[in-house]
């Protein structure tokens, strides 16, 4: 663990060969143009890919997702998903605790949402372990199409799945910031969903805070990452994006490409996704 590694008011690139796959990373976090402080922060280190969105105002936003990302950074791909899942599981109590611990000078607790990927094998073959605990989002981009792997923990996705807002309306709805999970923010056990889906050379993820989704729509950044020639481009393209759209809160992004790492280990191209398991947090489905 080094506190090196987590990225705030910074951009970052870097290549880690997990396995088989020579993982392209670039995470780029930015303050934005309204808020005083960044309360975003992310984190990369082999085969781990998270980032944190704070809360709670003066400093404790960002000291909440540093401690979340620096607990979760702690986390071994062991050999496979339901022991990854559950050692993750063990350091979501223990970021819990730590940002508990923290003193706040309202009465705002403070708090942080959590997402990202673990690469995790199982089976032999190489899966995305996807976590999520709050509004952060983790989106795949796969054959032209983005498709959001996590589902938001707020109000107006609860309003979606009841039918009363479109997402497109729930992006600017005034109640967009109320959510309903988080690590810390005065909850009381951190509850997070996990997914697994194989991961292929070819795969790009992206990871990104509601700095990003709230000032983007999703077609917004499927054109941006079609017509990227890296991580590191889009990552920089997302972020001037939502600046010039007036980034109202902190944006961060952490873009990776998956690459066959060899020659002689042909991996598929395209991803079967019929082999998607999805899983509660208590992991009995894994
Ligand atoms: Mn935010």
């Amino acid at each position: 663990m080094n506190a090196a590694t987590i990225v705030r008011d910074d951009q970052r690139s870097g290549t880690d060969f997990v396995g088989d796959l020579r993982i392209e990373w670039t995470a780029a976090c930015n303050v934005g143009r309204v808020r005083e402080t960044n309360e975003d922060a992310a984190l990369a280190l082999p085969g781990v890919y998270l980032l944190a969105d704070g809360m709670g105002g003066h400093d404790s936003g960002e000291l909440a997702s540093e401690a979340a990302l620096l607990t979760l950074a702690q986390a071994q791909a062991v050999d496979g998903l339901a022991g990854t899942q559950s050692a993750l599981n063990a350091l979501l109590v223990q970021a819990q605790q730590r940002i508990g611990a923290i003193e706040t000078e309202s009465d705002r607790r403070a708090g942080t949402t959590a997402t990202g990927v673990v690469l995790v094998t199982e089976d032999g073959q190489p899966h995305w372990l996807v976590l999520n605990i709050g509004d952060s989002r983790t989106y795949r981009y796969q054959n032209g199409t983005l498709n959001q792997l996590t589902t938001d923990h707020s109000q107006v996705q609860e309003f979606i799945e009841a039918g009363f807002l479109t997402p497109e309306q729930a992006r600017t709805d005034p109640r967009r910031n109320v959510i309903t999970r988080a690590l810390g923010a005065g909850m009381v056990d951190p509850v997070a969903d996990f997914r697994a889906t194989p991961a292929y050379a070819g795969d790009v993820l992206l990871i990104c805070s509601d700095g990003l989704t709230g000032e983007l729509p999703d077609e917004e950044i499927a054109d941006i990452l079609a017509e990227a020639e890296s991580s590191e481009q889009a990552a920089q393209r997302l972020v001037d994006a939502a600046l010039a759209l007036g980034a109202h809160d902190n944006v961060t992004v952490i873009v990776l490409t998956a690459h066959e790492s060899t020659e002689t280990l042909p991996i598929p191209a395209v991803a079967d996704t019929a082999g998607d398991v999805e899983a509660s947090a208590d992991g009995s489905d894994v």
